[in-house]
C-alpha cells in the first residue's frame, strides 16, 4: 500500500491495538491468511493465543473479559470456524460480558458461487450478539470496529461480531481513518445516571419496608458497584443475597451477606430469608427462572418489588414492579444511599438482621460440614468443596462448570472479599466452559491462581485445549469431578421421572492419565483422606496440574438444587 493507505487486514490489527487489545484468542483458517500475515508483520503488541477449537477461543475471551474489565476478543475463520465460535458469544452476550468475535469470510466477489465455507455469517450471529456487521468494503472497517467497541462497553454490555471477507482484508483503508476512543476498551464506559425522581420513589419504598432484601446479579460486579452496595445495605440494615453470576457483589465474610439464592446453589435456610422479605430489590439482575425459583421466591403479589438495572427491558418482565430505577448499578446504589441518608436509618434493625443472617448461614453450613467431614468413598462433593477451600489462596479465581461444580461451589465455596473471583457460565450453562474460561482468566490476571472445577462430561467436550494450557505453561489447577455420568440429567431423571435412568452413563476415563499425556502434572484421588494433600500439592506446583476426583455421583448426593430436594 502507499503511504496514505493500509490494507484492510493491517487496519484491523491497528484498530485492535488502538483499542488496547492485548490478547487475541483464535484459530487460523484459509480466509484469515491476510489477517494473520498482518499480525505477523506489524509491530502491535497483541499476543495471539492459538486455540485448538474456536469454541474455546470464545470462552477464553469471555473469561478474560470477566476478570479484566476489558473487552475480550476472539477470532476464527469462515464457515466451520464461525459456527464453532458461536457458543462463547451467546454465553457472553446473555451474561452481559463484552466479547468481540472477528470472523473472516470468503471474498465479497465470491458470494453466491458455492464457494467453500460460504455461509450467511451475519444471520448466524444475529441472535447471539448485541451488535453485528459483515463488512462489504475495506473503507468501512475502522468505523465498524469503533462502533463494535462502543456498543459492547456501554449500556448493558454484550457481545459483538464483525465479519471481514477475504477481499476486504486486501482492500485499501485511508491511514487517517485509524483512530479510536480508548474509553470503549473498558466497561462500563460512560455510566448512565438514574432519574432522581425514580431514585426518590425507590428510597421511599425502602424506608417504608420492615424487612427489605437486596438480590444482586452479575450487574453489580460488572459495574464494580460492590462498595456502594455494602454502604447501602449497611445503612438500611438489609440482607444481601446474590445470583450465581452476582457472587462477589458482597464478600461472604460480610455480616449481611446471605450467599447465593435460587434453584441452583440456594438452600432452605437462605430461601427462608427471601420468603420472609416484605420488599425485594433486584439489583443488576434479570430476576430470571434460576434466581427466583421460577417466580416462587419471591412470590408474585407477596413482597413489594424494587428493581435497579441498566437495561430497562428487564424491568417488569417477571414481577409487577413497585419502583424501578434505570441506570448504572454503582451510580444508582450511590444515589439511593444518598437519598436514604436524608430519610434516616432504623436504629437496631441491622443487629437483628445480622443475627438472622448468621443463624441462616450457620444452619446451611452445619448440614454441609456433616457431609464434608464424611470419610466415605466415593468422595462427596461437599468434601471436595471444603478441602479445596482449605488450601486455595483467598484471591484465587475459581471457574465452575455446569453439573456438580456449579451448585456446590456457588452454594458453599466462599470468598471473603468482594469482586470477581467466581465464574460460571450461567446464561446457557453449556458443558465444556471452565477449562477455557480459566485460560482466559489466567491471561487476564497472570498473578492470580486460577482453578477450574470441571465435570467429566465437560472434560470430554474440551480436553484438546490442555495442549494450549501446556504450550503457554499456564499454572492453572484443574479439578475433575469424575462420576462417569451426565449426573445433572441423571439427578433430574431420579427426581422427576421415577428413576427411569436412560442414556446418561458413560465409561470412566482416567483423566489423570490423559492430562499426563498432555504434559500436565496430575493426581487421581479416590480416598477422601488423601484429597486435601493432593489438592495442596497441585495448587503449589508452578505449572499446570490436574486432580481427578473419584466422586459421588450427583443423583446420589445432597446437592443444593431445590428441585431435587424432597
Ligand atoms: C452443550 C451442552 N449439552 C447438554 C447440556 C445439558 N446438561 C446439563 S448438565 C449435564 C450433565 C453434566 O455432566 P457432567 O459434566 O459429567 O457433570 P455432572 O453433572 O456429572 O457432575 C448436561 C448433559 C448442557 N448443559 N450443555
Amino acid at each position: 500500500m502507499d503511504g496514505q493507505h493500509v490494507s484492510g487486514a493491517e487496519a484491523l490489527v491497528r484498530m485492535l491495538a488502538l483499542h488496547e487489545v492485548e490478547v487475541l484468542f483464535g484459530l487460523c483458517g484459509d480466509t484469515s491468511l491476510p489477517f494473520y500475515d498482518a499480525l505477523a508483520r506489524l509491530d502491535h503488541g497483541i499476543r495471539h493465543v492459538l486455540c485448538r477449537d474456536e469454541r474455546s477461543a470464545g470462552y477464553m475471551a469471555d473469561g478474560y473479559a470477566r476478570v479484566t474489565g476489558k473487552v475480550g476478543v476472539c477470532e476464527g475463520p469462515s464457515g466451520g470456524g464461525a459456527t464453532y465460535i458461536l457458543p462463547g458469544l451467546v454465553e457472553a452476550n446473555e451474561s452481559s460480558v463484552p466479547v468481540l468475535a472477528l470472523t473472516t469470510d470468503v471474498a465479497v466477489s465470491a458470494r453466491g458461487r458455492y464457494t467453500l465455507t460460504e455461509l450467511d455469517q451475519e444471520a448466524l450471529f444475529r441472535p447471539a450478539t448485541k451488535w453485528n456487521r459483515m463488512l462489504d468494503r475495506a473503507e468501512d472497517l475502522p468505523r465498524v470496529v469503533r462502533a463494535a467497541f462502543a456498543q459492547m462497553a456501554t449500556g448493558r454490555p454484550g457481545a459483538a461480531h464483525v465479519g471481514v471477507p477475504y477481499d476486504v482484508q486486501l482492500g485499501a483503508v485511508g491511514a487517517g481513518e485509524l483512530w479510536a476512543d480508548k474509553t470503549f476498551a473498558r466497561y462500563p464506559a460512560h455510566r448512565a445516571a438514574p432519574d432522581p425522581a425514580a431514585v426518590a420513589a425507590l428510597a421511599r419504598l425502602v424506608a417504608q419496608a420492615e424487612r427489605p432484601l437486596l438480590v444482586c446479579g452479575g450487574g453489580v460486579v460488572i459495574a464494580a458497584a460492590e462498595a456502594a452496595l455494602a454502604r447501602l445495605a449497611e445503612r438500611v440494615g438489609a440482607p444481601v443475597a446474590t445470583t450465581i453470576s452476582g457472587k462477589g457483589a458482597i464478600g461472604d465474610g460480610h455480616p449481611l451477606a446471605v450467599g447465593v439464592v435460587g434453584t441452583n446453589g440456594g438452600t432452605p435456610p437462605t430461601r427462608a430469608i427471601v420468603a420472609d422479605a416484605d420488599l425485594v430489590v433486584f439489583v443488576g439482575c434479570r430476576a430470571g427462572s434460576v434466581t427466583t425459583e421460577r417466580r416462587r421466591f419471591p412470590a408474585p403479589g407477596g413482597a413489594r418489588i424494587g428493581h435497579i438495572d441498566v437495561d430497562p427491558a428487564v424491568i417488569g418482565v417477571n414481577y409487577p414492579t413497585d419502583a424501578a430505577v434505570v441506570g448504572d448499578a454503582r451510580l444508582a446504589l450511590e444515589a439511593l444511599d444518598a437519598e436514604l441518608a436524608g430519610i434516616g436509618a432504623r436504629p437496631g434493625r441491622r443487629t437483628a438482621v445480622e443475627r438472622a443472617v448468621a443463624s441462616a448461614k450457620e444452619e446451611k453450613f452445619a448440614a454441609f460440614r456433616r457431609l464434608a467431614e464424611s470419610p466415605d468413598a466415593p468422595i462427596k462433593p461437599e468434601r471436595l468443596v471444603a478441602d479445596l477451600q482449605a488450601v486455595c489462596p483467598p484471591d484465587a479465581i475459581l471457574v465452575a462448570d455446569p453439573g456438580t461444580p456449579c451448585p456446590y461451589f456457588s452454594a458453599y465455596f466462599t470468598q471473603a472479599a468482594p469482586g470477581r473471583r467466581f465464574i460460571s457460565n450461567r446464561a446457557h450453562g453449556a458443558l465444556g466452559y471452565a477449562l477455557s474460561a480459566a485460560v482466559g482468566a489466567q491471561f487476564g490476571r497472570p498473578g492470580a491462581k486460577c482453578v477450574a472445577v470441571m465435570g467429566d462430561g465437560s472434560f470430554g467436550f474440551t480436553v484438546g485445549e490442555f495442549e494450549t494450557v501446556l504450550r503457554h505453561k499456564l499454572p492453572i489447577t484443574f479439578v475433575v469431578v469424575s462420576n462417569a455420568t451426565y449426573g445433572w440429567i441423571k439427578a433430574g431423571q431420579r427426581a422427576g421421572f421415577d428413576r427411569r435412568y436412560f442414556s446418561v452413563d458413560f465409561e470412566r476415563t482416567d483423566h489423570a492419565r490423559v492430562a499426563a499425556a498432555y504434559g500436565l502434572r496430575s493426581w487421581s484421588v479416590s480416598d477422601p483422606a488423601q484429597l486435601r494433600a493432593a489438592l495442596a500439592e497441585a495448587l503449589a506446583h508452578g505449572g499446570p496440574t490436574l486432580v481427578d476426583v473419584i466422586a459421588q455421583p450427583l443423583h446420589e448426593a445432597a446437592a443444593p438444587v431445590s428441585e431435587w430436594v424432597a
